[in-house]
């Protein structure tokens, strides 16, 4: 590329339409939990990810050998299910490591079923924002990142994210966009929240959705940075972890 690659950032998927590029590489984040828990399950042992945007597709795979099968729908795990949108419950788990795991979930699996088609696609969270920035760099594409949010409504926890990576991108020679507002809208919030991010957080609609099922502790370790050292893409229908792994 012969001029310095953008960043822009995508508030809801309600406005996908308006930032959706052909070219160039969409970051899709959902903080809570989706995307946290891609990365996680990636880092500890999962081989693949299939995400898909139906609970009725996550159970055309049921029966499948070598093979997890989460859902979540509204924070919690869906009737007949036994795993949902915990990265926790990826952690230290002999049993899905080495598997498959087709995930669907409210938001995160949406947003990337909408983004798909459009471009190389990639997984961000807190827990690969370095990885993913210095992976993104080396690239040298434009990069768009799609916050989930809820129901199309924006999330700060997101927005958190995108001003995070967007600090990362600029620090490295990106430049902001024409249509900058967001990205520079998430930057001042995240370098506001940055200190603490959990009490920046503590009125936010979807921190207080997890709290009232008692899923702090996954709230508390989605906001950890750089636990992970994957960056899950989007190959055909399935996330791999394109990140180079350092030889001991
Ligand atoms: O919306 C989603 O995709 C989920 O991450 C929501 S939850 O954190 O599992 O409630």
């Amino acid at each position: 590329m012969n001029r310095k690659p953008v960043v822009r950032v995508c508030v809801s998927p309600a406005l996908y339409e308006l930032y959706k590029q052909a070219e160039g590489i969409t970051v899709v984040v959902d903080i809570l939990r989706a995307s946290s828990a891609i990365c996680t399950a990636l880092e500890h042992g999962i081989s693949e990810i299939i995400p898909v945007a139906s609970i009725h597709e996550a159970k055309t795979f049921m029966g499948e050998d070598e093979t997890i099968i989460a859902a979540e729908r509204g924070g919690e795990v869906v009737d007949g299910f036994k795993y949902g949108n915990s990265p926790l419950s990826y952690i230290n788990n002999k049993e899905v490591k080495g598997k498959t795991l087709v995930l669907t979930t409210t938001n995160g699996t949406q947003a990337i079923d909408a983004a798909k088609n459009d471009g190389d696609l990639v997984i961000g969270a807190f827990s690969n924002l370095n990885v993913l920035a210095e992976w993104l760099v080396k690239e040298n594409q434009d990069v768009m990142i799609l916050c989930a949010g809820w129901k199309n409504r924006l999330n700060l926890e997101d927005a958190l994210f995108a001003g995070a990576l967007v600090n990362e991108l600029l620090a490295a020679g990106f430049s902001y966009d024409i249509d900058s507002d967001a990205a520079i809208m998430s930057q001042v919030l995240y370098n506001e929240a940055k200190p603490n991010m959990i009490k920046f957080l503590e009125n936010s609609s979807h921190r207080n959705r997890l709290k009232n099922l008692h899923l702090e502790e996954d709230v508390e370790y989605c906001l950890q940075l750089n636990t992970c050292k994957v960056v899950p893409k989007l190959v055909g229908s399935v996330l791999k972890n394109v990140a180079k792994v350092t030889a001991h």
